[in-house]
Order: C-alpha cells, then structure tokens, then sequence
C-alpha cells in the first residue's frame, strides 16, 4: 500500500481530512494517531478478510483460545513492525513534522489482565498469527482494565482504568453477530417425540456484541481475530425501571476482577465466566454449521482451549448445545465435547483453585447446573465401579462436593488436554496436587513450558540490540529465535562485546530519565540495576528482598570497612485492592526507600525506586536496562514465571530459585551463568508435609536478619508507628509460610557473589551474551508450535 514515504504521506493526508474533518493544520496528535490506527487496519483489512476467507474453505482443524484476560498492552508499533512499514512510517510522519514516539503515547495500554496468565494469552496470539496457524482468542471487552495504581504517601491508590476513554481504533463492533446470553429463570423439561427436551423459561438476557480486532502476523499474510464480547441490554422491558436495567447488563462487561478476589461470592463474576463462553460456544458452532453442517465431528475440526478453569464452563455450554439444539444423546455429545476441550492449569496454589457455591451457580445457570450434576453424577459412578468402598477418594475426586462446584475437577474431566506450563509445575501437578486425577488419566497430563513474544519484548522492546544481534547474525531470528544460540560465536569478539555493553548503558540511562521524572530519585547508571516487576504477592517473595536491602543498608551504616558495588533496587508491582498484606509490603518498600535515598550518609551506594502503575508499556522500558532479574519465589509456588524470560533475553542475569521456569534457564545457560539458591521444591514441600521448621530460630541466630526484622517494629522507620507489625507477624507469630528468614542467609551470600562478578565488566556481559543466546527457547513460537503439534492438531495455512 505505501511503497514509498511520499505515497504514505499522500494517503495520511487525504485520510486525516477524512478522519477528523480537519485541516492538516488545524489536527491535533491525537488527530494523527487515530488517523494512523484507521489506515493500518485499512491496510490490513483485505489480508484479514482473505485470512478467514481462507480458513472457512480449507476446512482445516481450528483452535479457539478462550481467555478470561488479555493483557495486550499498546498495539501501534508491534502492528507497524509485524506489518514491516515501521520505517517508512516513521520517516513520513517526521517528514510532516510528526514524531511516532508521541503518537505511541497516546495510545492507551489495553490491560485486560492482571499478571503472567493475561500477558500470555497476549504473547501466544502473537506467536499465532505470526506462525499462520488458525487460531483465534475470545475475551471479554472489559470497559475497565486492571486498575490504575497512584502510590499516595507510600500507600497504593486504585483509580478505575480508562483504555476505551478516546475509543479503540483497533476495533471492529459487529453486532450483526451479537448473540444472547440467558441467566436466572428456570428449567422445564417435556417429553417429545419419546426424548426428553429442555426448556429455559424465564431468563433474563444479556447481549453479547463481538468486537474484533485484528491479531497481524508478523512478515506473514495471516491477521487473525481477537473476538472481545461486550455485554449490552437486549429489548428493553417495557414496566421495568429500564435505566437499572441498563445498567445491570452492561455491568456484565464492566470490570476485570483483580485475582486476590475470593470468587465464591461473587455472581458477577460468575456471570462473566458464564457470558464469554457461551458467546463464544454459540460464534463457534455458527462458524462451525455453515463449514459443515452437522456436530458429529466438530472434534476433528475445531478445538476449544481453555487459559485456566475461568472458561471451564465451555464443557457444559458445548454439552448443552450438543443436546438441546443439536438433539445428540447423552454420550454421543460427551464424547464430542471431551475430544473437543484442552485445559491449561497456572498455579497450584489452593486458595487460587475455583470452586463456586451451589447456592449461586444452580439458580444463576439452572440448565449447566443440571448438566455439571449429571457429568458429576456419571462420573463418580465411573469411580465407584474403579474404587469400590472408598468414598473418600470419590469425595476427593468429584465435580460436585461440600456444596461447591470444583471447576478444576470439571476441567479434568471433561477435556482431553490437562497441561501445566513448566517442567516443575507438570510434575508438581501429575504427582502431587493431581495426583489422583493422573492415575485416573494419565495420558491426558503434559507439558508446555512457557515462551514470550521475542518480537514485542526484545524486537520492539529493545531495538537497539535488535540491530545489534541482526547485523551480527542476519534477522532470521525475528523467525526462528533458535538462530539466537549463533550469537555465541560473538563472545570473544571485542568490539561487538563493547557495543553490547553500550546499549546495556543507553537503556539504563534512558531508565535513569524514567525514575528521575516521575519519582524525582537522580540514579547512577553505572550501578548494578537490581529489578523485581511482577504482581505483589508472599510467595513471590518481595519482601525477601526488602530485607536484604535494609540489611546492606545496616552493614553500610555500621561497618566502615564495608563495600557494595553501588546498586539501583527497582520495584513494580500491583497489589490486589483487597490484598491487605501485599499493600503493607509497598508501603514497606516506598517505606524503606524514602529512608535509603535521603539519607546522605548512602549516597549513590544505594537507591531504592518504587515505579508506580507497571503494566505492559512500562515493562518494555524496564527489561532492556535491568542488570538483574529477581525470580525469587518460594520453591514450588511460581508455576513457571514469564517475566524471567524477558529479562534474560534482554540480557539480564537471574538471580532465583529453582522454581518455575528457572530450572529450565539453568538447564539451559547452566551454573556458570545464572545464581540460583535457596530451598528447593521438595524440601519446601517436605517442611509443608512434615513440618520442622521454626522461623524464630533464623531470628534468634541470625543477627542481620534480627537487625532487619526488629527493625519493622522498633521506631526505626519514624511515624509509621505499628504500620508493618503485620509483616513481622507473619515472619514469627505465623511462623513464615513462605521460607522468607530460612532463605535469607542463601540469598545474601548469593547476592554478595553477584555484586563481585559484577565488577569484572567482561565477565558479566559475556554472561548476559550466554543468556541472550539461549533465550530463543522461550520464544512463546515454540510453545505455540508444541500445543498445535501436541495437543490441538493444528497446521499452518
Ligand atoms: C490467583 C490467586 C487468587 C487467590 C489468591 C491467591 C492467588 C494466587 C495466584 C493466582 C494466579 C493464578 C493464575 C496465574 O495467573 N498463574 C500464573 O500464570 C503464569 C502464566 O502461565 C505463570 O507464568 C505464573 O507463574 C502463574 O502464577
């Protein structure tokens, strides 16, 4: 469409006139950024229309990502590069005297999620597209996304999010497709030709409208769909008070739950689950009709996967579909539906497991609770015939028991995909948290280790050393990110060794303007930049390194003797609004860094910077110019992390446990190039199980850690009087659930180790080169390549 800048320039003119109904100059930037957005979709509209056209005749197995959050982040540049007219883009708007950049800033962060699952149903949509596999995400077009975080005299303040405040441009609404989404009222059922048949009566309906948005491959003609439901009235009832009424549907589609809710009381939340997978159930099976006509092979065709129990629904709403509008019988549809269903399972936390109230679910979805009774009901059957007598283990394993519905349970049984998503978790899953469900069906357990969309966070990210790995090794590894191990033959290349080390130091600078403008904190960016970004939870453990921090803080006070490379501890991190802990720890931490940065006697030997509101677009500013990447969770608990892989593809070295993804960097980078410590998975479940450890023995003979802890509660932080005595309880009265005190001496031994590599230059970016070079692995092209061969039967088309 633009071969050259002149032709782009014509185009962006003439359209902006259009757009905005303005003169060149009379526009605003935003006038230029929407005017922009709608040309790229312009241009990609044909190869969208060509993709689905292509899909619909080819007949050719689908999968549909159902997904309860997409953290997609901005979409204008990624789009610009995966179209491969980022240039010429950028040259023409300077040349009408618009800078990108600018323009890149008005566009609001799409932050439909609240961590790691969210961010990667977003990455595997990139990889998607970008690999030309027909795969397409269903979601919930949330009108508030993950809140915004303003941190007010070191508390965290929610203010509701406003992606949709100026539109989308992305979007397309389709509401000729819109479809309805029945809730309440009541089942009768009749008999009807000798078949019993299923009525709802009653109901009050929500509408579910589609809105599109195009997922562009990248270098690929492919550009698939991110379908968005967005929840509105259907006919207005005619006695009813019709603005609550209003407002009661659109509530549906109002707010993304930030993940510390607990669930089980919350029907709106419910609601939601329920409203994505039936919208999405019914776009499918019409999608699916007018390909090929009947259902009875609609698991050679199509499968449905499910990010996490959220969607689980989608096996009872296919059931229904199957039986009540397609007129299948009981097994036929069951046998349908458990081919059709693939389940990845994120965490093995039990207070993060779903299980929802009878009382809520049976009257809010009367016709799936009676199907979810009968799937329960078959299947403890099925288990009496195989453990006859042993009610507790049935009990244990059913759908249905203690008044809940147990959604993993549902997700187990009626898929035919369980997956968990690093080495260490899938074990973790097939031999103790699932356990019994493995020895029931252990060929539907595997494993997908984690990836990340190299092109968003090191391509787009960090293009500096994109340039840099391209001319040494050719851009065959924006493709295939394996090519990224030639950088190895780099190592003893001096000048390319320099420049890796310059761009290290310009993204540190550029960090350095970031903190100084919005925290006022002035930072030296020749110290080790020390980065913990991720939710705020205990088993992450930030506070692990709090304390450590306070410790160095002690030793520098106290001990003239002592010297540290100077070092930059930088926070991002949201906490639940309810989370009451998790908040204590960012006062705690804003707490401390207040303390550190102004005391003088600290100078520039340490800084500690909390950076307000991390999300996606401020993520891509923090992996490029990170030293250290701190993945320091309690063993066992982080599922595989995400994050790690970014910071190691932009050439941070992990510090971490052997937990989650971690183990497989180690595998892959090996000793020599990452610091592990601590306890691992087995002995933390062994001290779970067995018991044995005694938090106040680590306080009582430790005295840095006696120091540090005393410190939360003796006056030493002034005017914050009994504010952290929660957080010293939870170290002794509770005992430290998390290991926090028993990791600590590993910590800070390994920590002390990292500062003297750090002082050795040469040694340190050859390490940083190591990991670059072996990040390709957890490209999220893989990951997607290992669940279209292994588990959905997808090809590229
Ligand atoms: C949810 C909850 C809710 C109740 C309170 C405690 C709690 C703790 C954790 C969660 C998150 C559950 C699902 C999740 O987001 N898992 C994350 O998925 C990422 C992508 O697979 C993975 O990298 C992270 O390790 C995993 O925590």
């Amino acid at each position: 469409m633009f071969s050259s800048t002149t032709e782009f320039k014509n185009t962006f003119l003439k359209r902006l006139n259009m757009v905005c109904g303005k003169s060149f100059s009379e526009s605003s930037e935003r006038d230029h950024y929407q005017t922009l957005g709608i040309m790229i979709r312009e241009f990609v509209s044909h190869d969208w229309i060509k993709t689905n056209e292509r899909y619909l005749a080819a007949k050719e197995k689908q999968v549909y990502y159902l997904s309860i959050e997409y953290l997609l982040g901005k979409l204008l540049r990624q789009n610009l590069i995966n179209l491969g007219i980022e240039e010429t883009v950028q040259v023409g708007l300077s040349e009408l005297g618009i800078d990108l950049s600018n323009l890149e800033e008005l566009e609001s962060d799409a932050g439909l999620g609240n961590g790691g699952l969210g961010r990667l149903a977003a990455c595997f949509l990139d990889s998607l597209a970008s690999l030309n596999l027909p795969g397409h995400g269903h979601g919930i077009r949330y009108k508030h996304g993950l809140f915004e975080q303003k941190i007010v005299d070191g508390y965290q303040v929610e203010l509701p999010e406003q992606w949709l405040r100026s539109g989308n441009v992305w979007e397309v609404r389709k509401a000729d497709l819109a479809v309805k989404i029945p809730f309440w009222g009541k089942v009768e059922g009749r008999t009807e030709n000798g078949r019993l048949v299923f009525q709802h009566l009653n109901a009050e309906t929500v509408t579910a409208v589609p809105h599109d948005m195009p997922v562009i491959g990248y270098n690929s003609e492919t550009v698939n769909t991110l379908r968005l439901w967005n929840a509105e009235p259907s006919q207005f009832p005619i006695h009813e008070d019709i603005l609550k009424y209003k407002r009661e549907t659109e509530s549906v589609s109002e707010f993304l739950y930030p993940d510390d809710t607990h669930d089980e009381g919350k029907i709106l939340r419910l609601k939601q689950q329920y409203f994505l997978v039936s919208a999405s159930i019914q776009s499918i099976i019409k999608t699916y009709r007018k390909q090929h006509g009947n259902l009875k092979e609609l698991h050679q065709h199509v499968c449905i996967h499910i990010n996490d129990t959220h969607p689980v629904l989608a096996i009872p709403e296919l059931m229904r579909v199957l039986i009540d509008e397609e007129g299948f019988d009981w097994d036929l549809a069951w046998n349908i539906t458990r081919q059709t269903i693939s389940y990845t399972n994120h965490t093995t936390l039990s207070e993060a497991l779903e299980k929802w109230p009878i009382r809520i679910f049976q009257p809010l979805l009367p016709r799936i609770y009676m199907i979810v009774e009968e799937i329960n009901e078959r299947f403890c059957g099925e288990l009496w015939d195989k453990y006859t007598g042993d009610w507790d283990r049935i009990a244990r394993l059913a759908v249905i028991a203690d008044g809940f519905v147990k959604m993993a349970h549902l997700a187990i049984v009626g898929s035919f995909s369980v997956n968990g998503v690093a080495k260490l978790h899938t074990e973790i899953l097939k031999t103790r948290e699932m356990n019994q469900f493995y020895q029931l069906f252990p060929e539907k357990f595997n494993n997908k280790t984690n990836g990340i969309a190299h092109r968003r966070w090191l391509l787009k990210g960090n293009p500096d050393l994109s340039n840099l790995i391209t001319d040494s090794i050719g851009s065959s590894w924006t493709q295939s990110p394996a090519d990224l191990i030639q950088l190895l033959n780099y190592q003893h290349d001096s000048s390319f060794m320099e420049q890796l080390l310059k761009i290290k130091r310009d993204n540190k600078e550029r960090l350095a303007e970031v903190i100084q403008s919005k925290n006022g904190i002035v930072v030296d960016s020749s110290a080790i930049f020390d980065v913990q970004v991720k939710r705020l939870h205990a088993y992450k453990r930030q506070l692990l390194k709090v304390l450590h921090i306070m410790y160095l803080y002690n030793r520098i006070k106290e001990d003239s003797s002592f010297s540290m490379v100077p070092r930059v501890f930088i926070f991002g991190a949201k906490a639940s609004p309810g989370y009451y802990y998790a908040k204590k720890i960012i006062k705690l931490i804003n707490t401390v860094a207040d303390k550190v940065n102004n005391d003088p006697f600290i100078g520039d030997k340490m800084k500690v910077v909390f950076l307000e509101n991390y999300r996606v677009s401020l993520a891509e500013k923090v992996f490029p110019a990170a030293d250290l990447s701190e993945q320091i969770s309690t063993a066992s608990k982080e599922a595989s992390g995400t994050g790690n892989m970014k910071f190691m593809i932009n050439g941070a070295l992990t510090v971490g446990t052997m937990d989650g993804a971690n183990i497989e960097i180690h595998e892959l980078v090996g000793d020599e190039n990452i610091f592990t410590f601590g306890l691992s998975a087995d002995e933390v479940l062994h001290y779970y199980q067995h018991g044995g450890y005694q938090s106040i023995e680590y306080y009582h003979h430790d005295s840095r850690i006696r120091q540090a802890v005393d410190q939360l509660v003796n006056g030493f932080f002034p005017g914050v009087y009994n504010e952290f005595e929660p957080i010293f309880d939870s170290l002794l009265e509770e005992n430290d659930q998390y290991f926090v005190l028993k990791d600590f001496a590993s910590y800070a031994d390994t920590q002390k180790t990292i500062g003297e590599t750090f002082r050795d230059q040469q040694v340190w970016q050859k390490k940083c080169l190591v990991n670059i070079a072996h990040a390709g692995y957890f490209s999220s092209d893989r990951t997607i390549k290992e669940y279209a061969d292994n588990i959905w039967g997808i090809k590229p088309q």
